[in-house]
């Protein structure tokens, strides 16, 4: 782990966790921040080794979105294109699973942050705010991609015009979070959920991911045809004989070990 960082790498059993580590800021992103944290998650992508991604942070809060000591007279639009657009298409195209594990408060674009993960696990204490238009600006960084599809126009635009902060029981009830953990096990509880995320068939999941994003802006049509073309994919993948083997000798399929041919 390298311990001066704004973003913090360890990987422990095919499990990659980042760590934003600015706590004294609630970790408000700066642009050394976002962008040591788009590098980290494409160095994961890019390593075999890890096979599934947390991105969590330090202290009590998950992300206070954009330092506001950063926000200048520069030009915001050429700011997201370069930053926080890059790091959520990363998110979001990357070949493997990334969960947020949201440890406290998320606001702004920490907000789209957390909702960025395919898997968002909340601990008990953590909140999320559209806080965008308490300083007038519009939400950003997928936040308006993301909350609809989520809880619908109606309710977004709310939470979104009156900055309402939504509890851990409430976003469970509305769909933004998947899991809500204690706070005194969140961490452990997150791995241990990581990781069996970990033992599950990669490359399929990888083309599940794929799939699942391609249909979000796809009619029926081309949704069934882009299965049609990545289920031959995976089924002449390695994992899928596994798979198949075996249900058939009645034991658990082993995803982690390629088998001799
Ligand atoms: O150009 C572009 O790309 C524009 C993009 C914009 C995207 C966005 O994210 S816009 C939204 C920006 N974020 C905010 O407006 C949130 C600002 N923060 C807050 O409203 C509050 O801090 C919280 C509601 C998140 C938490 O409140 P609380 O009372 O628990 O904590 P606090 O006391 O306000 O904050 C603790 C420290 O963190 C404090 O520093 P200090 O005084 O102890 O030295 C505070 O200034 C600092 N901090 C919190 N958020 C930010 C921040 N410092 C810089 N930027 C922040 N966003």
């Amino acid at each position: 782990m390298t311990e001066q960082s704004v973003v913090l790498a360890e990987t422990r059993a095919g499990v990659c966790t980042l760590t934003l580590n600015r706590p004294d800021k609630l970790n408000a992103a700066n642009n050394e921040l976002i962008l040591g944290l788009t590098e980290q998650l494409r160095q994961a992508g890019a390593d075999d080794s890890v096979r599934v991604v947390v991105l969590t942070a330090a202290g009590r809060a998950f992300c206070a979105g954009q330092d506001l000591s950063e926000v200048g007279s520069g030009n915001m639009t050429e700011h997201l294109q370069q930053t926080y657009n890059p790091l959520i298409q990363t998110i979001r195209s990357l070949g493997k699973p990334v969960i947020t594990a949201v440890n406290g408060i998320a606001a702004g674009a920490g907000a789209s942050l957390a909702l960025s993960g395919d898997i968002r696990l909340w601990a008990a204490s953590a909140s999320l705010v559209e806080i965008f238009s308490n300083i007038a600006l519009v939400p950003d960084s997928g936040s308006s991609w993301f909350l609809p599809r989520l809880v619908g126009y109606h309710r977004a635009f709310e939470l979104m015009a009156l900055a309402e902060k939504v509890t851990a029981p409430e976003a469970e009830r509305l769909g933004l979070c998947e899991h809500v953990y204690p706070d005194e096990t969140f961490q452990a509880d997150v791995q241990a959920y990581a990781e069996r995320l970990a033992a599950r068939p990669a490359h399929a999941l990888k083309l599940t991911k794929e799939v699942l994003n391609a249909a979000a802006t796809a009619s029926l049509a081309e949704a069934l045809e882009h299965e049609a073309q990545l289920q031959q994919v995976a089924g002449g993948h390695w994992e899928h004989r596994e798979g198949v083997n075996a249900f058939r000798e009645k034991r658990a399929a082993d995803f982690l070990n390629k088998p001799q041919d």
